[in-house]
């Protein structure tokens, strides 16, 4: 069984264009409009990270991926996405659509914050002239939007759960990241969160209201958050990302979602070729297309391409993965000279893994059988055989030697 995929929120105000991203980085379709609260359901989604494909380092023609693809040399390995309704100030409240579909954030590994860049939507997400809105009063309340819904279930039956801990004598951190792993909580949030609050060694029973906000404060900076500064391509963008990369303290990453739609909508068309991410694009037959889709292309180019390198779609998610959550990607093969699988396919799977999985937790992830009769590895791209507690390297390419049975 492969690591299991990785699952990113898309969260923010509504009408800032989450539903264009998640459309443009899946290819599904999701419903998009100018005005508020268009999403009703959240959506999971097959999106991807792209990465230098290791069959080019090792001078192989091609790979046979079979989850994801290999485009001229670029892999793109799944991730999950999820397209989460929209908030306004308020939602904790049950203003506009309420808060409880965060509840398709509770299992995120990792949270895109998606917000209009360019100002042209109010705090309800009515469309107002570009420039009007300041992004920054955005993040601010979308933070304390997060932080309230952590709050009310945090301290649901807070009082009955600190008395029992404490006549348990259980470990309190453990108690807490138990009773906080449907946030996807773990120890070292809760351990993180606590020293960020002030209140390591303190009996829970003591805790104040304010003791418990803060504690909720520092578990909501465990959740990993990146910015998609979106609507980028808007001129009144580009002073407010400056802005924003200057007093925020999340990654910024300036975002074109609806161009990236575009653009993928076009190469998949066959109109232009564009791999998702490049700093341009090719247009693949002039007389093919109308001088409408000209004018957009050439939009995109100019206002998009040209000024921020790319439309960040591709980058805001490579980023949440490889420098948020710090994942590496190893090649898990069965021939560590022929870089196949057992049925001949060239580096079938590339896994994301946490940076400092060894040898034998991936012999894990593979099959819990291939981790327990764990003999050795080889580190195909040297031969060189390496033990159980070999720290895996981005883009190590690994076969597992195993006791007894056949596989590895
Ligand atoms: N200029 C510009 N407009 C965009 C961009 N991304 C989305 N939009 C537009 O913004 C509007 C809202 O887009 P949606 O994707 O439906 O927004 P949402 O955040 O999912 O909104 P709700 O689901 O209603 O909360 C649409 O008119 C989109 O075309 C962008 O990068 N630039
Ligand atoms: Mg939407």
């Amino acid at each position: 069984m492969p690591p299991p995929e990785r699952l990113i929120g898309l969260v923010g105000k509504t009408n800032v264009g989450k539903s264009t991203f998640f459309a443009a980085a899946t290819m599904a379709t999701v419903e998009i409009g100018n005005r508020p609260f268009v999403t009703l359901e959240p959506s999971v989604g097959v999106g991807y990270v792209r990465k230098r494909c290791v069959h080019v380092e090792l001078g192989l023609p091609r790979c046979d991926p079979a989850s994801g693809f290999c485009l001229e040399g670029w892999r793109f390995i799944p991730v999950k996405l999820a397209d989460i309704p929209g908030l306004i100030p308020g939602a904790h409240e049950g203003k506009g659509l309420g808060n409880q579909f965060l509840d398709a954030i509770r299992r995120a590994d990792a949270v895109i914050l998606v917000v209009d860049a360019a100002g042209a939507t109010d705090a309800a997400g009515n469309p107002v002239p570009p420039g009007s809105y300041d992004p920054i009063e955005e993040v601010r309340w979308l933070e304390r939007e997060l932080e309230e819904w952590m709050y009310s279930i945090v301290q649901k039956d807070w009082d009955r759960f600190a008395m029992k801990v404490s006549t348990t004598g259980e470990n309190p951190v453990d108690a807490l990241a138990q009773r906080l792993s449907g946030l996807s909580v773990t120890r070292r949030h809760v351990e993180a969160a606590l020293k960020y609050a002030g209140l390591e060694g303190r009996q829970l029973t003591s805790w104040s209201r304010e003791d418990l906000r803060r504690f909720v404060a520092g578990l909501r900076r465990s959740k990993p958050m990146l910015i998609a500064a979106n609507k980028a391509d808007l001129p009144e963008a580009e002073d407010n990302i400056k802005r924003m990369r200057r007093e925020l303290e999340y990654p910024v990453v300036p975002t074109s979602a609806a161009a990236e739609l575009a653009l993928r909508k076009a190469a998949r068309a066959g109109l232009i070729r564009y791999i998702p991410g490049d700093s341009d694009f090719e247009i693949l037959d002039e007389s093919r297309l109308t001088s409408q889709q000209r004018r957009a292309l050439e939009y995109i180019r100019e206002n998009v391409l040209r000024r921020w390198g790319s439309t960040g779609v591709q980058e805001a998610i490579n980023r949440t993965v490889f420098e948020l959550l710090d994942m590496i990607v190893v090649y898990p093969v069965e021939d560590a000279n022929k870089f196949t699988d057992g049925r001949g396919r060239v580096l079938p799977d590339a896994y994301l893994v946490p940076r400092g999985t060894t040898a034998r937790q991936l012999a894990y992830m593979i099959h819990t059988d291939l981790g327990r009769t764990f003999l050795y590895a080889v580190n195909a791209k040297t031969k060189q055989r390496v033990g159980e507690d070999y720290v895996l390297q981005d883009g190590d390419v690994i076969k597992i030697v195993a006791a007894a049975a056949k596989r590895g």
